[in-house]
């Protein structure tokens, strides 16, 4: 028999994202899908391949005959509800933060490491935070080939990575400034926020810590020790962890930019063995999710705006280090809501399938 799929958060954006992903595939390989979200959301009716499917509120029992359950829920409500559900006889496909790092769950992406799908004792797999996810499919076809050995890694990341307030505030803070000469510096763009009456910084109920119109932030997530960002610490932890390289030298550096959706993140990667140019463009040109736009002469390379909305990684600007041997400057850009997060989940659920 076909198996059962229960998306639970199915009405946020990382939900809404799955639902056009399910609407998208040509045939699916189940024989139920079943929508689940929380008591305020329970009750709504939400059209899923053609097919009307109310939303179901979160219970244990709505698990009972679920194969696979895919998560996309805040950190605390997968801590609760993934093991519920596979107590319940699901396994949990969970794209919170909540397991990421527990060794006894799997970090999965399918391009790279998909083996570790049925290596899962608490039934429960895990999916890599975005900014992480959106190289690991490019990081993983190049390791395979040339042993990395070093990341040093900047992101450029979009406003939805903060889900969607991060878009509703974006999008305020355009209109705030839309059509005003600020003049030749840009001027106070947070008193012409505070003007206009949309809510600047942390404290004031705004998911970035400043100004993100006219703006970059070098900040995503929340403070850990001596400086560093969470958002930093899990680029590098889950990197290390996918690849199965503990000892992998990571550094990175997290921004968030006006850009709606689609992370773009500077790579500076160095290989244990000879690489060049154009063995690592034939590399990358092979995989089927990688599409590879690397002609400068012509203009080409990856941006978010051409990126977003779609499956692949677009990787460009592949350059051989000037000073650092073995070592590749690229750039890649992944939607942060397809790959990073609703697509990879999906293309777990489908590996467990496939895997039986
Ligand atoms: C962000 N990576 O972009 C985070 C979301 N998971 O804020």
């Amino acid at each position: 028999d076909k198996p059962v799929l229960a998306l639970v958060g199915a009405t946020g954006a990382v939900g809404t994202t799955m639902i056009n992903i399910l609407d998208s595939r040509e045939s699916v390989p189940w024989s139920e899908i079943r929508l689940i979200a929380s008591a305020r959301s329970a009750g709504k009716v939400l059209r899923v391949r053609g097919e009307d499917i109310t939303v179901l509120e979160l219970k244990p029992e709505v698990f009972d005959g679920v194969d696979i359950a895919m998560f996309d829920v805040p950190d605390e409500v997968s801590a609760e509800w993934a093991p519920i559900a596979a107590s319940r006889g699901a396994i949990a496909v969970d794209n919170s933060g909540a397991f990421r790092m527990d060794p006894d769950v799997p970090l999965v992406v399918p391009e790279v490491n998909p083996e570790k799908v049925t290596d899962r004792p608490k039934g429960i797999i895990s999916n890599p935070n975005c900014t992480t996810l959106s190289m690991m499919a490019a990081m993983g076809a190049l390791h395979r080939e040339f042993d990395l050995q070093a990341l040093v890694v900047a992101s450029y990341q979009a406003a939805s990575g903060a889900g969607q307030p991060g878009v509703d505030q974006l999008y305020a803070e355009i209109a705030a400034v839309a059509g005003k000469d600020l003049g030749v510096t840009g001027g106070d763009v947070a008193a012409a926020l505070t003007a206009a009456g949309v809510p600047v910084g942390s404290d004031a109920g705004s998911p970035f810590p400043a100004p993100l119109a006219l703006n970059v932030v070098p900040w995503a997530g929340s403070v850990k020790e001596d400086g560093w960002s969470s958002e930093e610490l899990k680029v590098r932890n889950e990197a290390r962890k996918i690849l199965g390289i503990p000892e992998l030298k990571v550094s990175a550096t997290c921004v968030r930019v006006p850009v709606v959706t689609t992370h773009a993140l500077s790579v500076h990667a160095t290989f244990g063995r000879e690489v060049t140019v154009d063995a690592a463009r034939k590399v990358l040109a092979a995989q089927p999710s990688i599409v590879l736009r690397d002609d400068p002469e012509k203009g080409e390379w990856p941006t978010p705006s051409e990126a977003v909305g779609g499956d692949p990684t677009w990787v460009g600007r592949i350059r051989q280090a000037l000073d650092f041997p073995n070592t590749l400057e690229l750039f890649v850009c992944g939607d942060n809501l397809r790959k990073g997060a609703a697509l990879n989940t999906y293309e777990v659920a489908e590996t467990v399938a496939a895997a039986g």
